[in-house]
């Protein structure tokens, strides 16, 4: 039997980041994340002024910015409040437990006072989520491991995911969810989040590959649609977003009627 997100944001051993996220969903009936790939920080806190109230996450990558300040930062944080999404940023981290401890609190961006999630690889092991955690976890800040990913011949599959799977729940007081294609983890406590999702599917012409709002939700399984240039490439993005929040949200509520 399938739980709500609600139901879920209630169990006793939920991270309370994955419960306040499963919460917003519910609120606001919106189960995408908008990958905020743009390269200007104006372009960036209007996006997230205008799709705030459609999303639950915005995603940054804010390494691609070429004119970050940390005022940009406190900017996105005031407006994450204001529509009540969380900022996830998109770094991938991936190397041994004391260099990623430094590149997640310090550096010119100091990801950990301003990002509510981030993500890491597993390839380097349980050190990469050990270093992170030190710096994330008195701060309350959340993980996902990258278990699959959407790019065509990609080698995080098969045995490699079930020890991502495996490392995520050894760590399930900082790790809360996957990147993933589908549904990896029986626990309703984890959280699965999927990029690579346009309306059409389809690709770009460096590997990116493309499924549905209703395939990755619906058939998949997963739990939050990530979507960028399905987005970013119309020439109305609010109206966008909406068209990709009503096929999220409406993937998940015939996978909830049909299951109870
Ligand atoms: N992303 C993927 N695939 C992965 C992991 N991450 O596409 O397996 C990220 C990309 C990009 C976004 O870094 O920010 O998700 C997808 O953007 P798009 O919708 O424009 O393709």
């Amino acid at each position: 039997k399938e739980l709500s997100y609600t139901a879920r944001a209630e169990l006793p051993h939920v991270h309370p980041l994955a419960a306040r996220l499963l919460r917003i969903m519910e609120e606001k009936t919106t189960n995408l994340c908008v990958s905020a790939d743009v390269t200007n920080s104006e372009e960036l806190l209007h996006l997230a002024n205008c799709l705030g109230p459609k999303i639950c996450i915005l995603k940054t990558h804010v390494d691609i910015l070429q004119d970050f300040t940390p005022s940009v930062a406190s900017k996105l944080r005031e407006l994450a409040d204001k529509h009540r999404f969380l900022i996830f940023e998109d770094r991938k981290f991936a190397d041994i437990g004391n260099t990623v401890k430094h590149q997640y609190e310090g550096g010119l961006y100091q990801i950990s006072s301003w990002a509510h999630l981030i993500n890491a690889h597993a390839v380097p092991g349980p050190g990469v989520v050990k270093g992170l955690g030190a710096v994330g976890k008195p701060l309350g800040r959340g993980c996902l491991l990258i278990a699959e990913m959407s790019s065509q011949g990609s080698l995080a599959t098969g045995s490699y995911t079930q020890a991502v799977w495996k490392m995520a729940e050894d760590h399930s007081d900082f790790v809360f969810g996957f990147i993933c294609g589908s549904k990896i983890s029986d626990k309703p406590e984890f959280v699965h989040m999927t990029p690579g999702v346009q309306m059409q599917s389809g690709g770009d012409d460096l590997g990116q590959q493309y499924s549905s709002p209703y395939s990755v939700i619906y058939c998949k399984g997963s739990d939050v649609i990530i979507v960028g240039r399905g987005i970013l490439s119309s020439s109305d993005r609010v109206a966008a977003a909406e068209e990709y929040r009503c096929a999220g949200w409406e993937a998940y509520m015939k996978r909830l009627s049909e299951s109870n």
